[in-house]
């Protein structure tokens, strides 16, 4: 995964035409910087010898250094498609420079990147600012969320077409907070002037409260991680105000809520549950949450910046915002205390073989705290975890099970009722909102895991990363149709560019029969089948495929080359993950519930439903990102790259590696390799002309429009190939380079001639 050397395949083409003389400034490549930049002070062949900013001097290949711009401006370029030199050290100092003053926002053409600051910074989400940004024309203020939003906004309104910003990025990189400065703003456009009540608007900004709650936690990479996608669809009537909202929800982390790591936590709620005032700890049969197996695997119960007890109250009241019912609020936060207990059920052998008993009086207390809470049996409760009925050909027989199969059945409808929880509170939410269902002007707003590559890679990353390809396909498309676009603006032909689909990754995954979910959804049906022979079978079907290996020493890992780099998934845990099916002792249990609240999340039909659509996570997952990329084909997008400068989560470092890193699976660095395939360097005609008129104060002299001098300027200097647009010249790698170093020699002349001028003075 080195990002130095995917760049070099296409640098070099710079590289090859690349012109560097003595006093020429340059970036070189660094172990530990990636880049350090320099100045070249003698050059023997092909070699260049250097005078480095780090105090060294080193000798370098001129085919290895990348020319330096030396006129970059005190807060850097706003949009890195006028960078002097579009070549990764360029983009990267760029970004570097600006980061250091706090501005987070730059382009790259259309896309926006925004670094996360990881402190406040109030100028950027004032109220002020909002107003400052609305109808302002794009590109005249300082990039900006808000600018994106507005320019969405504007097209909607305007050409009557559906807009979809799309906000990726690493877990803490900043795509949830910036998800919601861009509801803000969408809301702060489309907002009704207030006539007591609620309004839609605060609904929907209400909704993320509610959302946070029940589906983000800590994680090691992020405080307050979200453990799903979203994608909220905001729709407005003809006068663009929000008139209704849909959301949309990929994929919660369930086994969270079983399992956890030191120091990470779980799902916020059950934090915020037992720190509630005395009343409702009272009413729920709660604890200190470090009494909860549930919790208290991780060392880490309390956050430092968060109030467990002020968060609780927030909920609320952002329930009642959103209008979720004082019952349906009671309900909720019963099964989530439920879901506590179960966990703290724990079981030992039985006097038989293969048969469990509750662990002892503690195990009992919760089991009873649990039945009530959920309004089931209490025995009825205990037996759906320690037996099992199983179909034969002479009728239906009960069995019991041992300690270990009982406690996964506990974690298993532990993850099932909150997960039926979840998906309960985002239906709510949607039926609160409401849908207007007339609208044909809308906005979507995707905030999705980005790309992951971790140490042990397992099922989730699989989906993850599909999406990634999913959601990088559609990118390359869009920044390819944008350059063409920009082309067509400028009237100079663009036949030539070509871009790398990733067609063959998504088949690989997704193709039907044959791909990777397929031949899982196969493994899955057969109870016979482990990871080792579903594994097995992929090697054997893609066995001359480039993009999959098999690694040396494994029998269960899997390679897949992705467009962001290479990943290896631990296939282990895949068959277990991928099924997706309600066992019937728990549904039946739960949907006698006297509770209409917890019967209706296990409606009868439930587990046949499941079965007749065969549906497996996996699949029913791809169906959603069908459905998703159906929606986001019909939109006009907008792209948002969130990066984050350090993995310290503190503000002033600002990592190179790391950040590269992103940028290339961000696929910025792509769209960016996009535009050099064609032509790096775009300068207006007033820049150039600053910049070049020392080349030929003759031309200058002959008073011609500026694209006429531009032209004649680059005659003289016999330079071929580049094009004159309508507003810009467009140079072919290496031009810029080389009109450099013309006049950088220009100077030196002319740095010597006054040198000699003045000691024959004296
Ligand atoms: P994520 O959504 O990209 O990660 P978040 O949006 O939750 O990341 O951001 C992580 C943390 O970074 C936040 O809790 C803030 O402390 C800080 N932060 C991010 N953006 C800003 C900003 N614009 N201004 C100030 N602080 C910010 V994940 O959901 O884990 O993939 O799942
Ligand atoms: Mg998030």
């Amino acid at each position: 995964m080195d990002s130095l050397v995917y760049f070099s395949t296409w640098t070099s083409l710079q590289a090859a035409a690349l012109r560097i003389v003595a006093g020429s400034h340059i970036w070189l490549e660094d172990k530990h910087l990636a880049w350090i930049d320099g100045e070249v002070f003698r050059i023997e062949g092909q070699n260049a010898h250097v005078h480095a900013t780090n105090g060294k001097t080193v000798i370098v290949s001129i085919s290895d250094i990348h020319p330096k711009d030396t006129e970059v401006p005190f807060n850097g370029i706003d949009d890195m498609t006028r960078l002097s030199y579009l070549h990764e050290p360029g983009v990267l100092n760029n970004l570097a420079i600006r980061y250091a003053k706090n501005i987070i926002y730059t382009y790259t053409g259309n896309i926006l990147i925004a670094i996360n600051p990881f402190q406040r910074l109030p100028h950027l989400s004032e109220p002020h600012t909002m107003e400052k940004y609305k109808g302002a024309t794009f590109g005249e203020l300082d990039p900006h969320v808000f600018a994106i939003a507005d320019v969405s906004y504007r097209q909607m309104m305007n050409e009557g077409k559906s807009n979809s910003i799309l906000v990726s990025g690493e877990s803490g990189a900043g795509k949830t907070e910036t998800t919601k400065m861009l509801m803000r703003y969408l809301a702060f456009l489309g907002g009704r002037s207030r006539t007591g009540g609620r309004t839609v608007e605060q609904q929907v900004l209400e909704s993320n409260p509610v959302l946070e709650a029940f589906g983000n936690a800590k994680t090691v990479r992020n405080n307050n991680s979200s453990r799903f996608g979203k994608f909220v669809e905001i729709q407005f009537d003809n006068s663009g105000k929000i008139s209704g909202a849909a959301i949309r929800t990929y994929l919660l982390e369930r086994s969270r809520v079983c399992q956890i790591n030191s120091p990470e936590r779980n799902y916020h709620c059950f934090y915020f549950l037992c720190a509630a005032p005395s009343e409702d700890i009272k009413r729920y049969k709660l604890a200190d949450p470090s009494s909860f197996h549930y919790l208290n695997q991780s060392t880490c119960i309390k956050l430092d910046e968060i109030s467990d007890a002020k968060e609780y109250l927030a909920t609320r009241s952002a329930m009642n915002t959103v209008g979720i019912s004082e019952e349906e609020q009671e309900a909720t936060f019963r099964v989530v205390a439920a879901v506590l207990h179960l966990g703290n059920i724990s079981f030992v052998k039985g006097r038989e073989v293969d048969s469990s008993l509750l662990k002892d009086e503690k195990a009992r207390f919760h089991l009873k705290a649990a039945a009530e809470l959920l309004m089931c049996d209490c025995g009825n409760l205990e037996n759906a975890l320690i037996k099992r009925k199983i179909n034969t050909p002479e009728g239906v027989i009960t069995t019991t099970v041992d300690p270990n199969s009982a406690t996964v059945s506990r974690d298993g409808l532990a993850k099932q009722i909150y997960s039926q929880l979840f998906d309960w509170l985002v239906n709510r939410l949607n039926a609160s909102i409401g849908q207007d269902t007339s609208s044909d002007r809308l906005i979507g707003v995707l905030d999705i895991y980005g790309f992951e590559s971790f140490k042990t890679n397992s099922f989730e990353q699989l989906c993850i990363n599909f999406t990634n390809e999913k959601l990088q396909q559609h990118f390359n498309q869009n920044v390819f149709k944008m350059e063409q676009e920009e082309y067509n603006r400028e009237q100079i032909d663009w036949s030539y560019i070509e871009f790398v689909d990733n067609q063959d990754v998504l088949d690989l995954i997704e193709k039907k029969p044959g791909g990777i979910i397929a031949l899982l959804d196969e493994a899955c049906m057969f109870p016979k089948c482990t990871h080792e022979s579903f594994s097995q079978k992929l090697y054997e079907k893609f066995r001359n495929s480039k993009i999959f290996s098999k690694p040396k020493l494994s029998r269960t890992a899997f390679t897949i080359q992705h467009y962001a780099g290479e990943v290896t998934y631990q296939s282990d845990h895949f068959l277990d993950k991928n099924r997706d099916y309600v066992v019937v002792e728990h549904q039946e249990l739960l949907n006698a519930s006297k509770c209409s609240f917890v019967s209706g999340l296990f409606p009868s039909g439930l587990e046949e439903n499941t079965k007749a659509s065969k549906s497996s996570i996996a699949t029913r997952f791809k169906w959603q990102l069908q459905e998703l990329m159906e929606t986001l084909s019909s939109t006009e997008p907008h792209y948002i790259r969130c990066i984050k400068p350090n993995n310290t989560l503190k503000p002033p470092t600002f990592e190179n590696t790391n950040v590269l890193q992103q940028l290339r699976c961000s696929g910025v660095l792509e769209a960016i390799r996009i535009s050099c395939a064609g032509y790096p360097t775009r300068k207006i005609f007033p820049d150039f002309l600053c910049r070049f008129r020392i080349l030929a104060p003759e031309v200058l002299m002959e008073r011609n429009n500026e694209k006429v001098t531009c032209q004649k300027i680059l005659d003289k200097m016999g330079l071929q190939g580049y094009q004159i647009g309508r507003t810009k010249v467009f140079l072919r790698a290496g031009q810029m380079a080389e009109l450099d170093a013309r006049r950088t020699e220009v100077r030196n002349k002319a740095a010597r001639a006054i040198q000699s001028r003045f000691r024959t003075h004296i």
